[in-house]
């Protein structure tokens, strides 16, 4: 049998890494076949090392808003590492990456950067019960926050698409603090409050859930939120790393007009480059270490390379605030021409899409709900995302993660992710 190159090498990385891969749903496990290993990207094309071209709507899962190897980030990251990669001391960088993001961000005065999403709710978390001396944390089934231990309860995402939302390894301690409401419903986490009189630290929640597919928030949902932490001295933390400069500039907190007290970001301030930060207000920030007794640290936190990708990309945004608007455009384009296909090929289909995020179920259900995202066909999901590829339109590889639209995307890449769809689903 002739063995691609992706094949070929997916046999050896299975010798050497988990599933072969260094995250679960890249391991196409929740779709059956072997993943094509990248080699390059540009705009908003990836080749594959059998130089098979796909029209990426993954984007590095969510980051890359400008497409692949946008040359002013590249530029910008080859002029830094000229000087070096690394210092673990302060440097300039960072603090021009601090002040832009501050400057774009309704309701913080002050970040911390670390390196990862996961490591931002790590420490939003730590800081969070550190400030109001509470332990527990609310959260929402399907929703996802990294892989801390405290987060991989009821979780989103690869967890959600193994089938494991609570991980193996998580104590009964880390978790025993964690509640788990239900996204879109404000009766469930008002029934926690009552539970837990005064032991809420916080309530964090994806403003839009983007890891158990694409469910906006229901009107009065995030605004519910914000009166019921208020009511009960809790803290309310957004988790932005997708919705964060991608749903509008000043991410979902501008978009949806609702304030946030922590905001915690991921790989979008790295412009493609591991980084995460949190955010929150002066006097929340004054807890952290060495100003205050919430310890977090690390010595790639600010790293030169990063901070310069990160603020390069962050600078172009701002400066060209039409890119929201086309964003939005084309996703609702995608959103209402999936409809119709569905619609003219007698297929169940609901379509979700908020700001540059689309989400397809194979259900007649109205998604507003986790329960509702369990219906869809998971078996129609499956045949839909390889004929998909075989179309040369790559798309996340599990029904529970979002299809993002970048301002690389052209008129020409739509009508082509357009009319794939509709041959695909003519096919189901
Ligand atoms: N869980 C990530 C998306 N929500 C996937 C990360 C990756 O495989 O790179």
């Amino acid at each position: 049998m002739n063995l691609s190159k992706s094949e070929k090498i997916m046999e050896k990385a299975k010798n050497f890494l988990p599933a072969g891969v260094n995250s679960p749903v890249r391991a196409f496990r929740a779709v059956g076949g072997t993943p094509p290993f990248i080699v390059k990207g540009k705009g908003s094309k990836i080749w594959d090392l059998d130089y098979n071209q796909y029209i990426d709507f993954v984007g590095s899962w969510g980051p890359l808003i400008l497409g692949h190897s946008y040359e002013p980030v590249l530029k910008a990251v080859s002029d830094t590492m000229q000087y070096g990669l690394s210092f673990g001391a302060p440097t300039a960088l960072e603090v021009e990456m601090a002040e832009k993001i501050v400057s774009i961000v309704p309701n913080i005065d002050m970040v911390r950067m670390v390196n990862s999403g996961t490591e931002a709710v790590m420490s939003a978390i730590r800081l969070a019960r550190g400030a109001t001396g509470k332990a527990k944390i609310i959260k929402f089934a399907g929703c996802y926050h990294g892989h801390s231990d405290s987060m991989l309860v009821n979780a989103g995402s690869g967890a959600l698409t193994q089938g494991e939302p609570d991980s193996a390894g998580v104590t009964k301690g880390a978790a025993e603090d964690t509640l788990t409401a239900e996204y879109n419903d404000l009766d469930s986490v008002r029934k926690l409050f009552d539970l837990n009189t005064n032991e809420i630290a916080a309530v964090i929640v994806e403003p839009v859930a983007a890891n158990m597919g694409v469910v906006p928030p229901a009107d009065g949902f995030l605004e519910g939120l914000r009166k019921l932490c208020d009511e009960n001295n809790a803290l309310l933390i957004f988790d932005e790393v997708i919705t964060g400069f991608r749903l509008a500039l000043g991410g979902a907190q501008e978009f949806f007009g609702v304030r946030a007290d922590i905001v915690t970001f991921g790989k979008i301030i790295g412009g493609g480059m591991p980084v995460g930060a949190y955010g929150a207000s002066k006097e929340l920030m004054q807890n952290i270490a060495p100003l205050g007794s919430v310890y977090q640290a690390g010595t790639l936190s600010g790293n030169p390379v990063a901070m310069a990708a990160g603020l390069k990309q962050l600078e172009i945004l701002e400066q060209n605030p039409q890119y929201y608007t086309e964003i939005n455009e084309k996703a609702k384009f995608i959103a209402n021409n999936l409809r119709e296909s569905s619609k003219k090929h007698d297929i169940v289909m609901t379509v979700n899409q908020c700001g540059g995020l689309v989400c397809p179920y194979f259900t007649s259900e109205n998604v507003t709900s986790f329960s509702a995202t369990q219906k869809s066909n998971l078996e129609q999901f499956k045949c839909y995302f390889h004929g998909m590829l075989e179309h040369g339109i790559y798309i996340a590889p599990s029904q529970f993660e979002a299809m993002f639209i970048n301002v690389s995307h052209s008129k020409d890449d739509i009508n082509a992710l357009c009319s794939a769809a509709d041959e695909v689903l003519g096919t189901l």
